[in-house]
């Protein structure tokens, strides 16, 4: 199996790559943004920008994969409310220029596109866990361009027999992670703390909101799994199937951390609107791959502060 995966030098690529590499033995050609740095082994590694339809098609020319994964993506919450143009931009035009490029293929190759369970947005928490039937009300920029690509794509399956297969992916975290989403922040404000970096306070946005975590390499085997055994035209939630308050993570944190914190609100890293809950009704994903997460979250979050520590001893 030939694999192009598209939008590969973030967080998702390369344990991606690695997973489609190492235990599912396919072949891949991984694209990163010209300014981007993408050091992989066992991937040959080329530009792409998704704005270019032109380099789109010619890339798909040049590896004629049997798969594409469309990682790429404008992925930050609090960047879309700050950026909406560019996130509408890359999010859903950039999807529909892989769509078309797709298309125009005389063997259009399979698709896995990746969406998010910020689509779901706002719902009472008897809704929760979330099936793939429920309504999307997505309630930031990010979760509309989403919802929207994955709406296109529904459409170029059915309309053009195209096989794609999409995928809802709730919070994923570990290793690796920038920053700019909570559990990586966190991990790294521990770790600043150990360092003697800054003063032994947390700053935290909203702690009581409750979210479905998983970790990013149990992620990465599930686009696998779905590779192999989803199916067309169908959209699959890929989450843990749990629910935890920020809080709680906050708590697990803080007992690992090797120097005792205290922790304070920033009104800073309060979103203008956030779902109390979310969390995913993991069933079709099951029934349809025999899928289960293998990695806890105290496990996640040891390794995720290893990273950090790792990083600020070098
Ligand atoms: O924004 P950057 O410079 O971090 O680059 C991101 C890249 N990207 C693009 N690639 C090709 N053409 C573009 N016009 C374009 N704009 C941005 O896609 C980044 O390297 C990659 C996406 O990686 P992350 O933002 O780290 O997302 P992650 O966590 O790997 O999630 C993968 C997918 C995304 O579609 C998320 O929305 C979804 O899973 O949850």
């Amino acid at each position: 199996m030939k694999v192009l995966v598209i939008g590969a030098a973030g967080f998702v690529g390369p344990y991606l790559i690695r997973h489609l590499t190492a235990d599912m033995g396919a072949t891949v050609f991984a694209t990163k943004l010209p300014q981007e740095t993408l050091d992989v082994p066992n991937a040959a590694v080329l530009d792409l920008d998704i704005l270019q339809p032109d380099a789109i098609a010619a890339t798909l020319a040049q590896v004629q994969p049997d798969w594409v994964v469309h990682l790429a993506a404008q992925s930050s919450v609090a960047l879309s409310w700050k950026k909406p143009n560019l996130t509408v931009a890359i999010n859903v035009q950039g999807t529909v220029n892989v769509l078309e490029a797709l298309r125009g293929q005389a063997q259009p190759p399979k698709l896995l596109m990746i969406g998010s369970g910020e689509e779901y947005g706002i719902h009472p928490e008897s809704a929760y866990p979330i099936a793939e039937a429920a309504a999307l009300h997505p309630c930031n920029l990010y979760a509309a361009t989403k919802a929207c690509a994955e709406q296109i794509a529904l459409i170029y399956a059915k309309a053009y027999g195209m096989h794609i297969v999409s995928v809802r992916a709730f919070n994923h975290i570990g290793p690796g992670q920038t920053p700019q989403f909570v559990v990586s922040d966190f991990c790294k404000q521990a770790v600043e703390i150990e360092c003697g970096l800054h003063e032994p306070v947390i700053r935290t946005g909203n702690l009581s909101s409750k979210r479905d975590f998983t970790d990013v390499r149990d992620v990465v085997r599930a686009y696998g799994a779905l590779m192999e055994c989803g199916t067309s035209g169908m959209v699959y939630n890929v989450g843990s199937g749990h629910a935890i308050a920020i809080e709680q993570v906050l708590q697990m944190i803080q007992a690992q951390c090797r120097v005792p914190f205290t922790v304070e609100p920033d009104p800073a890293r309060i979103r203008p609107v956030d779902a109390p809950m979310i969390c995913a009704d993991i069933t079709a994903l099951q029934r349809d791959t025999g899928w289960m997460p293998e990695i806890s979250l105290a496990q996640t979050l040891t390794d995720t502060l290893d990273a950090w520590r790792a990083q600020y001893q070098s």
